[in-house]
Protein backbone atom coordinates (compact mmCIF):
# COMPACT_ATOMS: atom_id res chain seq x y z
CA UNK A 1 0.00 0.00 0.00
CA UNK A 2 1.55 3.48 -0.72
CA UNK A 3 1.89 6.01 2.11
CA UNK A 4 0.77 9.31 1.88
CA UNK A 5 3.28 11.85 0.26
CA UNK A 6 6.05 12.53 3.11
CA UNK A 7 5.83 9.51 5.27
CA UNK A 8 8.65 7.72 5.82
CA UNK A 9 9.16 3.84 4.54
CA UNK A 10 9.90 3.13 8.45
CA UNK A 11 6.26 3.93 9.19
CA UNK A 12 4.66 2.06 6.18
CA UNK A 13 3.46 -0.85 8.62
CA UNK A 14 2.21 1.42 11.01
CA UNK A 15 -0.25 2.68 8.70
CA UNK A 16 -1.20 -0.48 6.68
CA UNK A 17 -2.41 -1.83 9.79
CA UNK A 18 -4.37 1.67 10.22
CA UNK A 19 -5.65 1.32 6.68
CA UNK A 20 -6.81 -2.08 7.44
CA UNK A 21 -8.84 -1.79 10.54
CA UNK A 22 -10.29 1.46 8.46
CA UNK A 23 -11.32 -0.74 5.49
CA UNK A 24 -12.97 -3.13 8.02
CA UNK A 25 -14.61 -0.18 10.38
CA UNK A 26 -16.02 0.98 6.68
CA UNK A 27 -17.03 -2.32 5.13
CA UNK A 28 -19.57 -2.68 8.15
CA UNK A 29 -20.71 0.92 8.17
CA UNK A 30 -21.21 -0.01 4.40
CA UNK A 31 -23.09 -3.08 5.77
CA UNK A 32 -25.16 -1.08 8.28
CA UNK A 33 -26.54 1.18 5.95
CA UNK A 34 -27.53 -1.53 3.51
CA UNK A 35 -31.45 -1.21 2.26
CA UNK A 36 -33.18 -3.58 4.16
CA UNK A 37 -36.50 -4.93 3.97
CA UNK A 38 -38.30 -3.75 7.56
CA UNK A 39 -41.75 -5.71 7.23
CA UNK A 40 -43.33 -2.78 4.77
CA UNK A 41 -45.64 -3.29 2.08
CA UNK A 42 -44.49 -5.99 -0.58
CA UNK A 43 -44.19 -4.51 -4.34
CA UNK A 44 -46.21 -6.92 -5.75
CA UNK A 45 -48.54 -4.89 -3.18
CA UNK A 46 -48.36 -1.48 -4.72
CA UNK A 47 -50.40 -1.88 -7.86
CA UNK A 48 -53.00 -2.77 -5.82
CA UNK A 49 -53.04 0.13 -2.99
CA UNK A 50 -52.49 2.84 -5.77
CA UNK A 51 -55.74 1.80 -7.55
CA UNK A 52 -57.18 1.35 -3.90
CA UNK A 53 -56.36 5.06 -3.01
CA UNK A 54 -57.57 6.24 -6.58
CA UNK A 55 -60.68 4.18 -6.04
CA UNK A 56 -61.34 5.67 -2.00
CA UNK A 57 -60.48 9.07 -2.82
CA UNK A 58 -62.50 9.91 -6.37
CA UNK A 59 -65.61 7.68 -5.79
CA UNK A 60 -67.43 8.79 -2.98
CA UNK A 61 -70.59 10.71 -4.23
CA UNK A 62 -69.88 14.22 -2.14
CA UNK A 63 -72.09 16.76 -2.36
CA UNK A 64 -70.31 18.76 -5.11
CA UNK A 65 -70.33 15.67 -7.35
CA UNK A 66 -70.93 17.12 -11.22
CA UNK A 67 -70.82 13.49 -12.09
CA UNK A 68 -74.28 13.02 -10.07
CA UNK A 69 -76.32 15.60 -11.47
CA UNK A 70 -79.56 16.55 -9.95
CA UNK A 71 -80.94 18.84 -13.12
CA UNK A 72 -81.19 18.70 -16.51
CA UNK A 73 -78.52 21.00 -17.41
CA UNK A 74 -76.20 18.78 -14.87
CA UNK A 75 -77.32 15.74 -16.35
CA UNK A 76 -75.99 17.40 -20.34
CA UNK A 77 -72.90 18.23 -18.71
CA UNK A 78 -72.17 14.69 -17.14
CA UNK A 79 -73.14 13.00 -20.28
CA UNK A 80 -70.70 15.12 -22.49
CA UNK A 81 -67.84 14.18 -20.08
CA UNK A 82 -68.78 10.99 -19.83
CA UNK A 83 -68.79 10.58 -23.50
CA UNK A 84 -65.50 12.37 -23.60
CA UNK A 85 -63.98 10.44 -20.77
CA UNK A 86 -64.40 6.80 -22.67
CA UNK A 87 -63.14 7.95 -25.82
CA UNK A 88 -60.21 8.93 -24.14
CA UNK A 89 -60.17 5.64 -22.57
CA UNK A 90 -60.20 3.94 -25.78
CA UNK A 91 -57.51 6.43 -27.74
CA UNK A 92 -55.61 5.29 -24.44
CA UNK A 93 -55.60 1.53 -24.77
CA UNK A 94 -55.22 1.57 -28.02
CA UNK A 95 -51.82 4.09 -28.26
CA UNK A 96 -50.21 1.76 -25.46
CA UNK A 97 -51.26 -1.25 -26.99
CA UNK A 98 -49.72 -0.58 -29.99
CA UNK A 99 -46.86 1.14 -28.50
CA UNK A 100 -46.36 -2.21 -26.27
CA UNK A 101 -47.01 -4.44 -29.06
CA UNK A 102 -44.08 -2.41 -31.32
CA UNK A 103 -41.96 -2.55 -28.16
CA UNK A 104 -41.93 -6.16 -27.79
CA UNK A 105 -42.75 -7.42 -31.54
CA UNK A 106 -39.91 -5.26 -32.84
CA UNK A 107 -37.50 -5.26 -30.03
CA UNK A 108 -33.70 -6.29 -30.66
CA UNK A 109 -32.75 -10.10 -30.71
CA UNK A 110 -29.09 -11.49 -30.89
CA UNK A 111 -27.99 -11.69 -34.38
CA UNK A 112 -30.66 -8.81 -35.76
CA UNK A 113 -29.25 -7.17 -38.41
CA UNK A 114 -30.23 -3.91 -40.11
CA UNK A 115 -33.72 -4.12 -39.96
CA UNK A 116 -35.98 -3.17 -43.44
CA UNK A 117 -35.76 0.45 -44.02
CA UNK A 118 -39.22 1.72 -44.65
CA UNK A 119 -39.85 5.65 -46.14
CA UNK A 120 -43.54 6.61 -45.68
CA UNK A 121 -46.39 4.58 -46.10
CA UNK A 122 -49.65 6.26 -48.24
CA UNK A 123 -52.15 4.13 -46.53
CA UNK A 124 -51.08 4.85 -42.89
CA UNK A 125 -50.34 8.61 -42.98
CA UNK A 126 -54.17 8.46 -44.18
CA UNK A 127 -55.47 6.33 -41.22
CA UNK A 128 -53.78 8.63 -39.19
CA UNK A 129 -55.31 11.71 -39.90
CA UNK A 130 -58.73 10.25 -40.51
CA UNK A 131 -59.65 8.98 -37.27
CA UNK A 132 -58.43 11.76 -35.36
CA UNK A 133 -60.47 14.41 -37.41
CA UNK A 134 -63.31 11.60 -37.04
CA UNK A 135 -62.91 11.72 -33.09
CA UNK A 136 -62.74 15.44 -32.74
CA UNK A 137 -65.82 15.66 -34.70
CA UNK A 138 -67.69 13.43 -32.16
CA UNK A 139 -66.10 15.47 -29.10
CA UNK A 140 -66.97 19.12 -31.12
CA UNK A 141 -70.42 18.60 -31.97
CA UNK A 142 -72.08 17.40 -28.93
CA UNK A 143 -69.88 19.87 -27.14
CA UNK A 144 -71.13 22.91 -29.21
CA UNK A 145 -74.96 22.10 -28.70
CA UNK A 146 -74.07 21.29 -25.09
CA UNK A 147 -72.67 25.20 -24.70
CA UNK A 148 -75.91 26.28 -26.58
CA UNK A 149 -78.02 24.55 -24.98
CA UNK A 150 -76.58 25.49 -21.31
CA UNK A 151 -76.24 29.01 -22.33
CA UNK A 152 -79.96 30.14 -21.46
CA UNK A 153 -81.72 32.95 -22.50
CA UNK A 154 -81.89 36.52 -20.29
CA UNK A 155 -85.59 35.38 -20.17
CA UNK A 156 -88.24 32.97 -20.80
CA UNK A 157 -91.78 32.20 -19.54
CA UNK A 158 -92.48 30.78 -16.35
CA UNK A 159 -89.13 30.81 -15.29
CA UNK A 160 -87.63 32.88 -12.68
CA UNK A 161 -84.44 34.92 -13.56
CA UNK A 162 -81.61 36.33 -11.40
CA UNK A 163 -78.83 38.76 -11.82
CA UNK A 164 -76.05 36.77 -9.85
CA UNK A 165 -72.85 39.63 -9.37
CA UNK A 166 -69.71 37.94 -8.06
CA UNK A 167 -67.79 40.33 -5.33
CA UNK A 168 -64.59 39.58 -3.47
CA UNK A 169 -65.66 37.54 -1.80
CA UNK A 170 -68.99 36.86 -1.15
CA UNK A 171 -72.05 36.29 -4.14
CA UNK A 172 -74.86 38.46 -4.77
CA UNK A 173 -78.11 37.06 -5.95
CA UNK A 174 -80.38 39.72 -7.21
CA UNK A 175 -84.14 38.92 -8.83
CA UNK A 176 -85.33 41.53 -10.84
CA UNK A 177 -88.74 40.46 -11.19
CA UNK A 178 -89.77 40.10 -7.27
CA UNK A 179 -87.99 42.64 -6.33
CA UNK A 180 -85.89 40.35 -4.07
CA UNK A 181 -82.38 41.06 -2.86
CA UNK A 182 -80.17 38.45 -1.28
CA UNK A 183 -76.37 37.26 -0.39
CA UNK A 184 -75.03 33.85 -0.60
CA UNK A 185 -78.24 31.54 -0.23
CA UNK A 186 -80.33 31.49 -3.50
CA UNK A 187 -83.61 30.19 -3.25
CA UNK A 188 -85.48 28.45 -6.62
CA UNK A 189 -88.52 26.26 -6.51
CA UNK A 190 -88.14 23.06 -7.78
CA UNK A 191 -88.69 22.03 -11.86
CA UNK A 192 -88.74 25.39 -12.56
CA UNK A 193 -85.87 26.86 -15.22
CA UNK A 194 -83.97 29.38 -13.57
CA UNK A 195 -81.96 31.97 -15.97
CA UNK A 196 -79.09 33.24 -15.21
CA UNK A 197 -77.36 36.85 -15.45
CA UNK A 198 -73.76 36.15 -14.40
CA UNK A 199 -71.72 39.51 -13.73
CA UNK A 200 -68.69 40.71 -11.03
CA UNK A 201 -68.42 43.48 -9.43
CA UNK A 202 -64.46 43.77 -9.31
CA UNK A 203 -62.36 40.89 -10.71
CA UNK A 204 -63.15 37.46 -12.31
CA UNK A 205 -64.95 34.93 -10.69
CA UNK A 206 -66.97 31.85 -11.62
CA UNK A 207 -70.16 30.71 -10.93
CA UNK A 208 -70.41 26.65 -10.08
CA UNK A 209 -73.25 24.53 -8.82
CA UNK A 210 -71.30 21.33 -9.88
CA UNK A 211 -75.01 18.90 -9.11
CA UNK A 212 -76.93 21.61 -11.06
CA UNK A 213 -74.49 23.21 -13.70
CA UNK A 214 -72.06 25.59 -15.28
CA UNK A 215 -69.05 26.91 -14.41
CA UNK A 216 -69.46 29.99 -16.14
CA UNK A 217 -67.44 33.50 -15.83
CA UNK A 218 -68.71 36.05 -14.00
CA UNK A 219 -66.47 38.78 -15.43
CA UNK A 220 -66.55 42.52 -14.73
CA UNK A 221 -68.24 45.02 -17.54
CA UNK A 222 -69.56 41.69 -19.43
CA UNK A 223 -73.01 39.78 -18.38
CA UNK A 224 -72.75 36.10 -19.03
CA UNK A 225 -75.93 33.90 -19.67
CA UNK A 226 -77.02 30.20 -18.62
CA UNK A 227 -79.46 28.43 -16.60
CA UNK A 228 -80.44 25.57 -14.21
CA UNK A 229 -82.96 23.61 -13.37
CA UNK A 230 -83.46 21.41 -9.56
CA UNK A 231 -85.50 18.25 -10.32
CA UNK A 232 -85.11 17.49 -6.68
CA UNK A 233 -85.87 19.60 -3.45
CA UNK A 234 -82.64 19.77 -1.75
CA UNK A 235 -79.56 21.88 -0.62
CA UNK A 236 -77.03 22.14 -2.95
CA UNK A 237 -73.32 23.71 -2.85
CA UNK A 238 -71.74 25.84 -4.97
CA UNK A 239 -68.60 27.76 -5.19
CA UNK A 240 -66.09 30.29 -7.05
CA UNK A 241 -64.22 28.43 -9.34
CA UNK A 242 -61.83 31.10 -10.23
CA UNK A 243 -58.81 32.29 -8.72
CA UNK A 244 -60.11 35.94 -7.63
CA UNK A 245 -57.78 36.77 -4.71
CA UNK A 246 -57.35 35.74 -1.36
CA UNK A 247 -60.08 34.32 0.07
CA UNK A 248 -61.17 33.16 -3.51
CA UNK A 249 -61.82 29.46 -1.50
CA UNK A 250 -64.22 31.14 1.05
CA UNK A 251 -66.62 32.41 -1.65
CA UNK A 252 -68.71 29.95 -1.33
CA UNK A 253 -73.05 29.82 -1.17
CA UNK A 254 -75.72 27.58 -1.53
CA UNK A 255 -79.17 27.24 -3.59
CA UNK A 256 -82.01 25.82 -1.75
CA UNK A 257 -84.39 23.92 -4.42
CA UNK A 258 -87.92 24.37 -2.70
CA UNK A 259 -91.27 23.27 -3.83
CA UNK A 260 -92.93 26.52 -5.75
CA UNK A 261 -95.53 27.21 -2.02
CA UNK A 262 -92.38 27.29 0.26
CA UNK A 263 -90.87 29.74 -2.54
CA UNK A 264 -93.51 31.88 -2.74
CA UNK A 265 -93.64 32.46 1.01
CA UNK A 266 -90.05 32.66 1.10
CA UNK A 267 -90.28 35.61 -1.32
CA UNK A 268 -93.25 37.22 -0.05
CA UNK A 269 -91.01 37.08 3.32
CA UNK A 270 -87.83 38.66 1.29
CA UNK A 271 -90.15 41.52 0.43
CA UNK A 272 -91.79 42.06 4.01
CA UNK A 273 -89.26 45.20 5.77
CA UNK A 274 -88.32 43.54 9.00
CA UNK A 275 -90.12 44.35 11.87
CA UNK A 276 -88.46 47.19 14.47
CA UNK A 277 -86.69 45.28 17.10
CA UNK A 278 -88.71 45.25 20.44
CA UNK A 279 -85.86 43.00 22.13
CA UNK A 280 -84.13 45.76 24.31
CA UNK A 281 -80.20 44.35 23.34
CA UNK A 282 -81.22 43.98 20.03
CA UNK A 283 -82.87 47.72 19.88
CA UNK A 284 -79.39 48.81 21.48
CA UNK A 285 -78.04 47.22 18.55
CA UNK A 286 -79.83 48.54 15.62
CA UNK A 287 -78.65 52.41 17.32
CA UNK A 288 -74.54 50.86 16.75
CA UNK A 289 -75.50 49.73 13.46
CA UNK A 290 -77.57 53.02 12.22
CA UNK A 291 -74.69 54.99 13.88
CA UNK A 292 -71.39 53.29 13.09
CA UNK A 293 -69.20 52.14 10.10
CA UNK A 294 -72.37 49.50 9.05
CA UNK A 295 -74.48 51.62 7.48
CA UNK A 296 -71.72 52.66 5.05
CA UNK A 297 -71.63 49.06 3.26
CA UNK A 298 -74.81 47.19 4.49
CA UNK A 299 -78.37 48.03 3.20
CA UNK A 300 -81.47 47.06 5.49
CA UNK A 301 -84.83 47.74 4.02
CA UNK A 302 -86.81 50.03 6.28
CA UNK A 303 -83.62 51.70 7.87
CA UNK A 304 -81.62 54.46 6.52
CA UNK A 305 -78.79 51.63 5.60
CA UNK A 306 -78.73 51.58 1.45
CA UNK A 307 -75.20 51.43 0.60
CA UNK A 308 -74.34 48.62 -1.64
CA UNK A 309 -71.25 47.96 -1.29
CA UNK A 310 -71.56 45.11 1.15
CA UNK A 311 -74.42 42.25 1.10
CA UNK A 312 -77.53 43.66 1.86
CA UNK A 313 -78.28 42.11 5.70
CA UNK A 314 -82.34 43.14 5.41
CA UNK A 315 -83.49 39.63 5.97
CA UNK A 316 -79.80 38.16 7.89
CA UNK A 317 -81.53 36.26 10.67
CA UNK A 318 -83.00 33.91 8.45
CA UNK A 319 -79.95 33.06 6.24
CA UNK A 320 -78.43 29.99 7.45
CA UNK A 321 -74.64 30.61 6.57
CA UNK A 322 -73.00 34.09 7.57
CA UNK A 323 -69.20 34.92 5.57
CA UNK A 324 -69.53 33.87 2.05
CA UNK A 325 -71.19 30.51 3.57
CA UNK A 326 -68.04 29.72 5.21
CA UNK A 327 -70.02 29.52 8.79
CA UNK A 328 -73.15 28.16 10.06
CA UNK A 329 -75.17 31.77 11.24
CA UNK A 330 -75.05 31.08 14.88
CA UNK A 331 -74.67 33.90 17.49
CA UNK A 332 -71.22 32.94 18.34
CA UNK A 333 -69.90 32.54 14.78
CA UNK A 334 -71.76 36.23 14.19
CA UNK A 335 -69.65 37.56 16.87
CA UNK A 336 -66.51 35.82 15.99
CA UNK A 337 -66.92 37.80 12.65
CA UNK A 338 -67.99 41.37 13.86
CA UNK A 339 -64.93 40.76 16.32
CA UNK A 340 -62.23 40.42 13.55
CA UNK A 341 -63.67 39.70 10.29
CA UNK A 342 -60.33 39.66 8.41
CA UNK A 343 -58.98 36.93 11.17
CA UNK A 344 -62.09 34.15 9.49
CA UNK A 345 -62.04 35.53 6.02
CA UNK A 346 -58.31 36.59 5.42
CA UNK A 347 -58.63 40.04 3.41
CA UNK A 348 -61.87 40.10 4.13
CA UNK A 349 -62.83 44.10 2.93
CA UNK A 350 -64.92 44.11 6.07
CA UNK A 351 -62.16 45.68 8.37
CA UNK A 352 -61.82 44.99 11.92
CA UNK A 353 -63.31 48.28 13.63
CA UNK A 354 -62.50 47.28 17.39
CA UNK A 355 -66.19 46.96 18.64
CA UNK A 356 -66.49 46.33 22.45
CA UNK A 357 -67.85 43.27 23.42
CA UNK A 358 -71.04 44.97 24.51
CA UNK A 359 -71.33 46.54 20.77
CA UNK A 360 -70.72 42.83 19.65
CA UNK A 361 -73.57 41.61 21.60
CA UNK A 362 -76.07 43.97 20.84
CA UNK A 363 -75.21 44.31 16.63
CA UNK A 364 -75.32 40.27 17.05
CA UNK A 365 -79.24 40.49 18.45
CA UNK A 366 -80.31 42.73 16.19
CA UNK A 367 -78.90 40.92 13.13
CA UNK A 368 -80.36 37.74 14.20
CA UNK A 369 -83.60 39.58 14.91
CA UNK A 370 -83.84 40.69 11.07
CA UNK A 371 -86.17 37.13 9.91
CU1 LIG B 1 -62.96 32.95 -6.74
Amino acid sequence: MRGPPGVSAKQTPELKSVAHRTTRRLGKERMDFRIRPRGGVPLAKVPLLAVATVLIAGCTPGPQDALAPAGPVGVMESNLYNLIFWIAVVVFVVVEGLLVYAVIRYRRRPNDGIPAQVHGNTTLEITWTIIPVLILIAIAVPTLTTIASAAGTTSSNGSVNVKVVGHQWWWEFDYPDLGVVTADELHIPVGTRVNLTVESADVIHSFWVPKLGGKIQAIPNRVNTMWFQADQPGEYYGQCYQLCGTSHANMRFRVFAQSKADFDKWVADQKAVPATPTDAQAQKGAQVFATGPCVGCHTIAGTKAQAKIGPDLTHFGGRTTIAGAMMENTPENLAKWLKDPPSIKPGSLMPNYHLSDDQVNALVAYLESLK
